[in-house]
C-alpha cells in the first residue's frame, strides 16, 4: 500500500493542475461582458432588458429571470413559423445560440408588450 501512495498524490497533484487550468479559461473566456461569446437579457422586470442587442454570429444570449413568461422568437405576443425558440420560462435560464446572421424579433406570449430585437451580424 505504501507504494501507491506517490501515484495518488501525482494524481492528486495532476487533478489540481486540471481544475486550475480549467478555471483559468473560464475566466478568461466570462472575462468581458462586450464580448462575443455572450449577452444576458433579463425578463425579471416584465420586459425584456435590454430590449435591443446586437451580437456577433455565434453568440449565445440567456435570457434570465423568465419564470412567467415565454421566451418566443415573434413579435407582440404571436411566434413565427418555425421559431428558432419558443420556450416557457421557469427557474433555469433559457439559453439561445444565434448562429446565422440577421435580425430577430423575440417576444413573450403572455405578455404582447415584451418584444425585443436581437441584430446577429455575421
Ligand atoms: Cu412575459
Amino acid at each position: 500500500m505504501h507504494r501507491s501512495r506517490p501515484m495518488t498524490l501525482l494524481a492528486l497533484l495532476m487533478a489540481l493542475g486540471l481544475l486550475l487550468a480549467a478555471c483559468g479559461g473560464g475566466t478568461a473566456t466570462e472575462g468581458d461582458g462586450d464580448g462575443g461569446d455572450g449577452e444576458t437579457v433579463s425578463l425579471s422586470g416584465g420586459t425584456f432588458s435590454p430590449s435591443t442587442l446586437t451580437i456577433p454570429v455565434g453568440s449565445t444570449v440567456t435570457f434570465t429571470g423568465s419564470a412567467g413568461h415565454t421566451v418566443t422568437e415573434g413579435s407582440n405576443g404571436t411566434a413565427v413559423d418555425d421559431p428558432i425558440v419558443d420556450e416557457s420560462g421557469g427557474a433555469e435560464p433559457i439559453v439561445v445560440t444565434f448562429n446565422e446572421a440577421g435580425t430577430y424579433q423575440i417576444t413573450c406570449r403572455i405578455h404582447p408588450a415584451m418584444n425585443l430585437t436581437i441584430t446577429v451580424e455575421g
